[in-house]
């Protein structure tokens, strides 16, 4: 009797006692209330037992080897879905290893939220050195869109709603969220917590652009002899894709894609101006921006790029701030780029003129001369490779299969892959971004294989891969379908830099004929290296079809880049040389 009474009872008291919750559960469940999926982040205290808790609830949680990389990834990820991407991390050094991601997220416009772990508040606050102390708050706010801290467990469900609405609405950007140690153990009653979560409801709500605003832009664009539409990231992250292309395809205009937004309409497009770049920034007109920023990029709108000719300027972006950021803008158009597109669409009408037949037959010309230059030197089948033969493998490697998602980092890796590879559809192509950052390819490339489960394929240079190499192993233990083609040419732009000072190696230079194939073999990836373009073709493909993490170790002579790529220029100069 007693036997069986005992369990009855304590199941009696059990069900007096109210049911209580915690933070650990409050946060993971303010998430799942949010759809998020997916948490990128390393563990370590006091996050641990949170990422084993959010795993066991169903949120997938991919564990890597450095923030920095699970930054870039949630960052991506973000990109990629229009949702924050969270990245989570331990206190000080945790943190600031994920910052860097915060920032470049910010700067990039990506959404992403970094969750940090911190230490006690009340020891922390006056400076008394306690387990990797740090002001987390205060460092991070002036790198991301918004920075809140939440110390009652009550509150979770409301700093979690905060900082998905920041990071996604108007222009999106990273927000950081301090989670003290405390409160992931604060207990509350279960049902009070359960009501206390938000879920966000229109997270990014829809900017419609001013009517004015729009018949001013189309009056200046009607005026264009010479028009041109740059397509920037911005409208590749708006997923207006249909819009976009309705409106470059209905007005005529040559476009021309950023690095981010190519593949918004194919490369192939007969009115992309991506190989007449020079030409139309320098002839055009009127330049109708979408989602793309008058920055270093576009040589902030005025020089030598642009011309003599005056130049007018529309400009959509949901920023009010961007406008005349650089030069004056003669139509601002303020709001979502869906809503803007749209307005225009149906302000243009059924008969809407077609730009000058001489300026669209003369962007035709310099686009095709210049197509045709470039082929003999895509077809190159040297050893070593120089990178114009490495790439035009690549090359017929995307058009074969346009649904792969491209990740591409270096100097001559990055701007030579960018002219020389085209791409076919949306958001497809992930790069440096408006820092020129190394360190984004296997964070990215994680996060493009687990947002999207299409194949990866990342041309990184050697340096640049070196950034993040490590994650090849996260990359193995979740068995992610990436292909990493290391561009090998012995050093940061080339290998040929010699110190005559001393004995040491050039600064720029690394250890020659090194075997980045064989860091992979140690984790159970597929390793490869290869001498020439056909090799290199055939070793991505069975990649590709295989789904096997792989690196391929490309073999690109030394000598074959140029200092800094494309933008040596940016390098000072000065006229005092000294040795
Ligand atoms: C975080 C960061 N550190 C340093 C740089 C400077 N930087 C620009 S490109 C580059 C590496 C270029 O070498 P590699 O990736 O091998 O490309 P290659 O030109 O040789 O193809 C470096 C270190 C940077 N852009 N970002
Ligand atoms: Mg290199």
């Amino acid at each position: 009797m007693l036997e069986t009474a005992a369990p009855a009872a304590d199941a009696k008291a059990a069900e007096a006692q109210p049911k209580l919750t915690d933070g650990f559960h409050l946060v993971i469940e303010a998430l799942m209330l949010n759809g998020i999926k997916t948490i990128y982040g390393v563990p370590g205290i006091p996050i641990t037992d949170f990422g084993r808790l959010a795993q066991a609830a169903g949120v997938r949680v991919i564990s890597f080897r450095h923030e920095q990389h699970a930054g870039n990834a949630a960052a991506i990820a973000g990109f990629l879905t229009k949702k924050p991407g969270i990245c989570l991390t331990v206190s000080a050094p945790g943190f600031l290893n994920g910052l860097t991601a915060l920032a470049n997220a910010t700067t990039n416009c990506f959404p992403m939220i970094l969750m940090s772990g911190s230490s006690e508040r009340e020891i922390v606050d006056l400076q008394q050195g306690d387990y990797e102390e740090m002001d987390q708050l205060a460092i991070a706010k002036p790198l991301c869109k918004a920075a809140f801290r939440v110390l009652r467990a009550a509150d979770i469900g409301i700093g979690v709603a905060r900082a998905i609405r920041a990071a996604v609405s108007g222009r999106p950007g990273g927000v950081y969220l301090d989670l003290p140690g405390k409160l992931f153990s604060q207990v509350i009653d279960a049902e009070a917590g359960q009501k206390s979560l938000v879920k966000v409801i229109d997270a990014a709500p829809a900017q419609i652009p001013d009517p004015g605003a729009v018949t001013r832009a189309l009056d200046v664009l009607k005026s264009a002899t010479r028009p041109l539409i740059i397509l920037g990231k911005g409208a590749a992250y708006a997923q207006a894709d249909d819009q976009i292309r309705a409106l470059v395809e209905k007005s005529g205009i040559p476009f021309l894609p950023m690095s981010m937004a190519k593949g918004i309409l194919p490369d192939t497009h007969p009115q992309c101006a991506g190989a007449a770049r020079s030409t139309v920034l320098k002839d055009s007109d009127v330049v109708m921006l979408v989602g793309a920023r008058l920055n270093w990029l576009l040589s902030h709108g005025k020089g030598k790029t642009w011309g003599d000719a005056p130049k007018k300027f529309i400009q959509i972006d949901i920023e009010p701030k961007e406008m005349d950021s650089n030069v004056e803008i003669a139509a601002p158009l303020v709001g979502d780029i869906g809503s803007c597109v749209s307005a225009l669409l149906d302000g243009m009408g059924g008969h809407w003129p077609a730009p000058p037949a001489d300026w669209v037959n003369a962007v035709q010309a310099k686009r095709e001369e210049n197509v045709a230059k470039m082929a003999p030197r895509l077809m190159n089948n040297r050893s070593p490779m120089d990178f114009h033969g490495a790439l035009g493998s690549l090359r017929t490697v995307i058009k074969e299969r346009p649904d792969a998602i491209l990740v591409n980092e270096g100097a001559n890796t990055l701007d030579l892959a960018r002219g020389v590879i085209d791409m076919y559809q949306p958001r497809k192509r992930l790069d440096v971004g408006t820092w020129g950052v190394m360190g984004i390819g296997m964070g990215f490339a994680v996060a493009a294989a687990i947002e999207t489960g299409k194949p990866v394929l990342a041309v990184e240079g050697d340096s640049a891969f070196g950034f993040s190499g490590m994650e090849v192993e996260t990359i193995c233990r979740y068995n992610l379908p990436i292909c990493i083609v290391v561009f090998n040419n012995d050093g940061i732009y080339r290998g040929t830099d010699v110190n005559s000072a001393s004995s040491d190696p050039a600064i720029t230079v690394f250890v020659k004929g090194s075997r980045y194939d064989k860091m992979i073999e140690a984790f159970g990836g597929v390793g490869v290296n290869v001498t020439t373009p056909d090799e290199l073709k055939r070793a991505v493909d069975a990649a590709m079809d295989s789904r096997r993490p792989t690196v391929i170790n490309a073999v690109i002579d030394p000598a074959a880049g140029t200092e800094s790529g494309s933008i040596g220029k940016l390098n000072p100069q000065s006229a005092v040389r000294r040795k």
